[in-house]
């Protein structure tokens, strides 16, 4: 029996209970957002915004949840514009401060859409970009199997992971890439609940798609649950006259309700008695109902009898993935109901005031947790104190954090390598090798492990899947480099094509330790071109701060023969604008290899965050060399350099990643007119740049702060030209030349790349020896001659 069964024996006093904690969830969401708007003070004259009537929509069902069903091992992801409700829930837990809900869309103040670093209560899954925090739920779920399999939960302690979601946000493709995708790991524990209220932003959805829906759904292995009528209707119909009444709503096409919902019960009436006011029994039944009564019939959709979802959701005694449809009403209880504008609409003051009066809010008192309710507020803190999901649990786990073995267990490979395959070489000698940071990276992509150099890896350590699946061609003795076996013990996950999904296992497994209590250090593999494909998933995952290894290979131009749709061009871009992630670039494989290392430490750390590698399949001749540590501080910093210019040199090469042997090139042509060149690696654009960004920002503050790129480049001559050299865009260094004011020659891709090899192509594309000296003799020309 739960604590709240225990405490509360009597159902319906606890139903009673929980239908006024509803009352005042309904209250303090609506009033939380008339509070940013109309009350507190503006000094931008912007609208403050916050969603009125979609919080309304959903306020009944999370009722449901988080007073009675949830337990602390549930994850929550919950529709972004119901976050009033959520923090209003939370609130009344005594889990949020009245400061934060005060300040709600202020800075430092409770979060437009609840969000997983910003928010100061217990956020389980940001939300925002409608879809993505739908289908996070699933993986989430994924990577619980994989905890369990490993005997990483503790006995019981399986959660539910849950999406409260719009349904608008059923339009967005990725929720069926996910959907296919769990169908092939038989996802369990997953449940969404969709808020039907069948309005998105911009109208009244106008079709009854979701008999479609259901279908779909079912046809992936879930369990469909319609929540369409709730009590009030049920009993009304089954009344003389009822049946015609169903049927009636039944077909009653989406806009039409909408639209009465909001006139209100007159115009139910009027309109019910002249299309089956005939029919018998019927106006009888209307007859029996005030206007009041009539309307609050027509309203009662399942979505808000929370007795009905008490129930429904009660019931559920499996783990199937479940699909819950629940009917309700956008801006339910306000005036603007179901009027097809009120998405964005705030309430007047005029109408807050009402809302205030009708809730038996007195003025001045409408913070007060209570206010209004008829009991005194000891019960409601009894039986929220005694609800499962407060119980005294840590909800948000600080994970060991992992060992990383030192430089022995990551040899470098030696000879002519590619990164790629160096790469793939690393996490072979980790699976190989052991231990406990072998045993915390769990690999993922999407239908390209091969093909990225995954395939030594997954041969020792496999694949994942909650039953044992044989490798069916090794057992018909077919000869093959790649063991294909999955069990509980792999590690590795495979998922179809779908870039949205390798994201959004990234992001759940990059979460596992504050989610499970156990860190994993996932690693993902993509074509370099394919991040756009799941960029904002890829955005998504940053957002929540989810920590992992993206290692997107094979890179640009010169990955010739394969041709433009296959070689990214702008990637380096993504990698250096996007927040929480460190994009390198590494040309050779020592670099690569301290890289990696220094990765998973990175991906640990409390200021840390995720990795993005970009790499290439084209060998090159490695530099015999042993890195001291300063030289791998360089190389994690950003760059280094290869020779030093001197103190008269009048040209520096910069390049960076896998057009080494070009600069290089063009270095060495260079040196026989300038003896005092140098030439400059780059490792990571992204960590030079944001070195410097905050370096300067320190300065402003009155910090003594230098950066490694103003360092470095402070070594070259004022007047010396940087040629900059990328296979990408240009901008990715042609910034050097800021730093310290040199002037800039920039070589790189501006246009789609085509097939060809790779001397045709550097040719074409101005990324060659020729090309570079070139760039450094324009360079030098004084400006009205041609530069
Ligand atoms: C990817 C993305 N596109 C667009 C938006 C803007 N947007 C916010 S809510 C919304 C419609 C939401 O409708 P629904 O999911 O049905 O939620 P409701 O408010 O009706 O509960 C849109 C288009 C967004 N947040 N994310
Ligand atoms: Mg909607």
């Amino acid at each position: 029996m739960s604590n709240l069964a225990a405490k509360f024996p009597a159902t319906n006093q606890s139903l009673d209970i929980m239908a006024e904690l509803d009352r005042k969830v309904h209250w303090l969401s609506a009033w939380t957002i008339h509070n940013a708007n109309h009350l507190r003070e503006s000094r931008d004259g912007l609208k403050v915004g916050g969603h009125q009537a979609s919080s309304a929509s959903l306020a009944t069902v999370m009722s449901a949840l988080y007073f009675g069903i949830l337990r602390p091992e549930d994850r929550v992801a919950v529709k972004p514009h119901a976050s009033p409700v959520f923090h209003a829930i939370q609130y009344l837990f005594g889990r949020q401060g009245l400061d934060q809900l005060q300040r709600f869309r202020a800075f430092g103040g409770a979060q437009s859409y609840p969000s997983r670093t910003k928010d100061k209560d217990d956020v389980d899954f940001s939300t925002g970009s409608v879809g993505l925090g739908v289908a996070i739920t699933a993986f989430a779920a994924l990577v619980q199997d994989y905890m369990a399999a490993r005997g990483a939960l503790p006995a019981g302690k399986r959660g539910r992971m849950i999406s409260l979601l719009g349904d608008a946000e059923l339009d967005e493709g990725n929720i069926y890439e996910c959907l296919i995708e769990g169908s092939k790991h038989d996802l369990r524990d997953t449940w969404w609940i969709v808020d039907y209220n069948r309005q998105s932003l911009d109208a009244t959805t106008t079709d009854h798609s979701f008999e479609r829906f259901g279908d779909m759904f079912e046809a992936c292995g879930w369990k469909v649950i319609t929540l369409k009528y709730g009590r009030l209707q049920q009993q009304a119909f089954a009344e003389p006259g009822g049946a015609a009444l169903e049927e009636w709503i039944g077909a009653c096409p989406n806009d039409h309700y909408a639209a009465l919902t909001f006139k209100g019960g007159a115009a139910w009436r009027e309109r019910l008695t002249a299309e089956i006011g005939n029919k018998p029994g019927v106006a009888a039944l209307l007859a029996r109902r005030s206007d009041e009564d009539l309307a609050q019939l027509m309203t009662n959709l399942g979505g808000h009898d929370l007795d009905l979802l008490m129930d429904t959701f009660g019931a559920v005694a499996d783990d199937r993935p479940h699909l819950f449809i629940a009917y309700t009403i956008k801006g339910m209880g306000l005036p603007f109901q179901g009027h097809k504008d009120n998405h964005s609409g705030l309430m007047t003051e005029t109408q807050m005031e009402q809302l205030r009066l009708s809730m038996g809010v007195a003025e001045g008192r409408e913070w007060e947790p209570f206010e209004g309710l008829p009991r005194d507020p000891a019960e409601y803190q009894a039986f929220l104190a005694a609800a499962p999901f407060a119980a005294p649990v840590n909800r948000r786990h600080v994970a060991p954090k992992v060992t990383i073995p030192d430089r022995d267990a990551f040899p470098a490979p030696t000879g002519r390598q590619s990164t790629q395959v160096a790469f793939g070489k690393v996490l072979n000698d980790l699976a190989r090798g052991g231990g406990d940071l072998a045993d915390a990276i769990v690999t993922t992509s999407p239908d390209v492990t091969v093909s990225t150099n995954l395939g030594g890896w997954v041969n020792q350590r496999g694949l994942f899947s909650r039953i044992n699946r044989a490798d069916t061609f090794r057992d018909s003795s077919i000869a093959s480099a790649q063991k294909w076996l999955a069990s509980p013990r792999g590690q590795h996950i495979e998922l179809g094509i779908a870039e949205n999904n390798l994201f959004l296992m990234l992001a759940a497994a990059g979460l596992s330790g504050p989610l499970f209590g156990k860190r994993l250090l996932p690693i993902g593999t993509v074509y370099d071109p394919f991040i756009n494909r799941g960029l904002d998933a890829l955005n998504y995952a940053c957002y929540q701060d989810a920590r992992f290894m993206l290692v997107a290979t094979p890179a640009g131009l010169t990955l010739a023969p394969e041709g433009g749709a296959h070689q990214s061009l702008h990637t380096p871009l993504i990698g250096m604008a996007q927040d929480h992630l460190a994009y390198f670039e590494p040309a050779f494989v020592d670099e690569l290899v301290e890289i990696m290392r220094w990765g998973f430490g990175y991906m640990q750390a409390d200021d840390g965050g995720s990795i993005y590698l970009r790499l290439s399949t084209r060998p090159l001749d490695q530099i015999e060399r042993t890195l001291s540590e300063p030289d791998v501080g360089q190389i994690i910093d950003g760059g280094y350099w290869r020779v030093a210019p001197g103190p008269d040199a009048r040209i520096v090469i910069a390049y960076c990643g896998v057009i080494a042997p070009e600069a290089l090139e063009t270095f060495e042509q260079i040196l026989e007119d300038d003896p005092q060149a140098g030439l400059l690696a780059v490792t990571s654009p992204d960590r030079l740049n944001s070195g410097w960004s905050q370096a300067t920002r320190a300065r402003a503050q009155g910090l003594g702060a230098v950066s490694h790129v103003e360092r470095l480049l402070a070594q070259a001559p004022r007047d010396a030209v940087l040629v900059t050299m990328m296979d990408g865009p240009p901008a990715t260094l042609s910034w050097l030349g800021g730093v310290h004011g040199h002037r800039v020659s920039p070589l790189g891709l501006t246009r789609f790349g085509q097939s060809g090899d790779i001397p045709d192509l550097y040719r074409e594309y101005g990324l060659d020896a020729d090309a570079g000296v070139s760039a450094a003799a324009v360079g030098l020309l004084p400006v009205d001659m041609g530069r």
